[in-house]
């Protein structure tokens, strides 16, 4: 049974963004106008930007973003990632708190923060995480299967995540191997994927996904390889809708993973990649090889022909397209 806060939340979600009169809201939660009024003005409390306008009622403000957990939950259609959701103002890296909770969360526990003061990319490369203007967060997997599976979670991210932005901007993100996600010639997600395990057991797999939603401005560091999906639309995002989105095709992708294997997710994957075909030089620990791409193997693994024809197996670099230099 819903109480009245909930249904109310659920009218106002129902109602996108048009107003609702106070005897509509008065009759279907079953209360008194006033008990409506001091509804609104708890939620007001919590954080909820309300409008009141005469003669017409209440509605949800449509710029305001309602980043709480109760705001997250609500209209979430999945089954369990992100039904146990953890909202955090300011973490040091939702990664790290994933990982210390491991033992304690269900499969499908999603950590988010507002703000991460240590924010890590891989090789605990810094990742910018500035308070209020991205989707910082930790979904934690706990899936049956080899050690050597576990890099292929960051193609079922960077493919739910990609095939979410289109969907709710209609921008065209293309994936970049093996973690980045970018717009035209500028990244606007990294995925890192962890895991803790012991000997061949898998405990978990912590997938971190950093969204740059509604940035006007990148740190001096990254201001010429950084953008954000507002910049790039011209308007400010719900940061609430996508992380919903995201959760949703994340769900989707990880249990076509599990029914039927890598095989279709690196399908799906090939249409959103950039850049079969292409040229590009891989930074790898033992040097640099310049070369075009010949796809991915099923493993995952970066096929790169070199100029002598000689065809390289990456299994993680960083990489520069030609078009970035
Ligand atoms: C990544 O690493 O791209 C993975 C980033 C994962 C971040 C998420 S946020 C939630 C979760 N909690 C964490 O602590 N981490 C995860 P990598 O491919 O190593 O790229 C790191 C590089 O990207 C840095 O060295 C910078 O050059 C650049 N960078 C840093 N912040 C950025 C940002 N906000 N947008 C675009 N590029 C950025």
């Amino acid at each position: 049974m819903k109480n009245n806060r909930e249904k109310l939340l659920a009218l106002f979600t129902e109602s996108d963004g048009a107003y609702l009169s106070g005897q509509e809201i008065a009759d279907s939660l079953g209360c008194s106008r006033t008990a409506v009024w001091k509804q609104m003005e708890a939620l007001r409390k919590e954080g909820f930007e309300i409008e009141a306008v005469r003669n017409r009622g209440y509605r949800l403000s449509a710029t305001a973003e309602q980043y709480t957990k109760d705001a997250l939950l609500l209209g979430l259609e999945t089954k369990f990632i992100g039904q146990h959701i953890e909202i955090h103002e300011s973490v040091s890296s939702t990664q790290i708190i994933a990982h210390q909770q491991i033992d304690t969360s269900p499969e499908g526990t999603v950590i988010v923060a507002d703000e991460q003061t240590a924010g890590k990319g891989r090789l605990l490369r810094p990742w910018n995480s500035k308070k209020g203007e991205g989707i910082w967060m930790s979904v934690i997997l706990k899936p049956q299967i080899p050690i050597q599976k576990v890099p292929q979670f960051t193609f079922i991210a960077s493919l739910a995540i990609t095939e979410a932005i289109e969907n709710i901007t209609k921008l065209e993100p293309r994936i970049k191997w093996p973690n980045d996600i970018y717009i035209g010639k500028r990244k606007i997600c990294g995925v890192l994927t962890e895991m803790q395990a012991e000997a061949e057991t898998i405990h978990a797999v912590i997938i971190g996904m950093g969204i740059n939603v509604n940035q006007q401005v990148f740190p001096e560091e990254i201001k010429d390889k950084a953008s954000s999906l507002k910049l790039e639309l011209g308007e400010s995002i719900s940061r609430k809708a996508l992380l919903q989105e995201i959760l949703a095709s994340l769900e989707k992708y990880y249990e076509l993973f599990l029914d039927k294997g890598f095989a279709p997710i690196k399908l799906l994957w090939e249409t959103k990649a950039i850049p079969f075909g292409e040229k590009l030089t891989a930074s790898t620990t033992k040097g640099k090889i310049y070369g075009k791409v010949q796809g991915i193997s099923d493993e995952g693994v970066l096929l790169l022909q070199d100029n002598l024809g000689e065809v390289h197996s990456i299994y993680s670099a960083d990489i520069l397209l030609d078009n970035e230099k």
